[in-house]
């Protein structure tokens, strides 16, 4: 019997400074999400494109925040509507959306993960850790916040109470080569496993993905992975409004997508970030429609099991 697999997209904009994210599960569509992976042997089901009803602004003690009302409801609709989710599907896909919408989706999946009586992990994939605190962000883009929040850290007052934080333990970050000083403090402070670029070029990607899977499975857990465009190398992924110079290559990209697709660990996946106003004919979508493609058992050849 085939696995189920399902998309939603979450058209969220308001936690990036740059508009466009909100396009991203239409591209994502048209780029051939749903037929890559039927073809895959997967069941596919398209729940179609959640909302937020017009509400009116609502102020923080912290000036640089925006879009805080709206962030809120969003992470209040992808809180329930990831938890729905994963009861009814193998491998439910978010299709974003800025990464504000982490906040909610991962907060959904820990709360399912509780109640099955298993630890919630998450692969964090992404130039950025996404660290701030609703109090430390500079900027006052909430793309900036959605690990801070899930992790259950003070100083998220405002957003919605946290069902089930995910421990900082469960939590392995790779690709990460832009840090604010607040993120900083907290890694060091926390013991964050955070891969950044430079151990990515002394280890490669496969021995820290190798050994975090290894965790994962002795724990029974589900993993979350979250895929944030500008963890690729902009040269191959325009279409993110956040691009950081030395991403990950094409085939570390892959690699990962394929390691993680033959683990049979992941549970619940995010793409976001997503910004196809900034993309050059589609082939950021592309790249991610192929990438996902891995995590779901596209492979060039099946793996020799002689050796010669
Ligand atoms: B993304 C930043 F200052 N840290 O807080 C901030 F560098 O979801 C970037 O990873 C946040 O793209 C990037 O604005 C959020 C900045
Ligand atoms: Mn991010
Ligand atoms: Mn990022
Ligand atoms: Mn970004």
């Amino acid at each position: 019997m085939s696995r189920t697999c399902s998309l939603l997209g979450a058209p969220v904009q308001t936690g990036a400074s740059q508009p466009g994210c909100l396009m991203g599960p239409a591209s994502l569509r048209t780029a051939g999400l749903e037929p890559t992976l039927a073809e895959l042997d997967w069941q596919v089901t398209d729940l179609g494109d959640l909302s937020i009803p017009a509400l009116s602004p609502r102020g923080h003690d912290n000036e640089a925040i925006h879009n805080l009302a709206e962030t809120i409801a969003w992470i209040e609709v992808l809180e329930a509507a990831a938890y729905d989710a994963a009861k009814g599907h193998d491998l439910p896909i978010f299709m974003g959306g800025d990464h504000s919408m982490s906040a909610g989706t991962v907060a959904g999946m820990a709360r399912y993960a509780q109640e099955q009586g298993r630890p919630l992990f998450v692969l964090w994939l992404d130039a950025h850790p996404d660290l701030h605190s609703l109090e430390t962000t500079t900027s006052g883009n909430l793309h900036g916040t959605p690990v801070n929040y899930f992790t259950g850290q003070s100083g998220n007052d405002a957003y919605p109470p946290l069902a089930t934080a995910v421990p900082v333990e469960n939590i392995c970050m790779m690709g990460i080569r832009s840090v604010d000083r607040a993120e900083h403090k907290l890694i060091s402070e926390q013991g964050i496993e955070v891969h950044d670029m430079r151990a990515i070029d002394e280890t490669g990607v496969l021995a820290p993905l190798k050994a975090f899977l290894a965790k994962v499975k002795a724990a029974n857990g589900l993993l979350h992975v979250s895929f944030d465009v500008d963890f690729l190398e902009p040269g191959i992924a325009p279409a993110v409004g956040t691009t950081v110079p030395g991403g990950a290559t094409f085939r570390e990209a892959h690699l990962i997508m394929e390691t993680l697709g033959d683990s049979g660990l992941v549970r619940s996946l995010d793409l976001v970030e997503l910004n196809p106003f900034l993309d050059e004919r589609g082939r950021t979508a592309k790249l991610l429609c192929d990438l996902t493609a891995s995590l779901f058992g596209r492979r060039v050849l099946d793996r020799m099991t002689r050796s010669f």
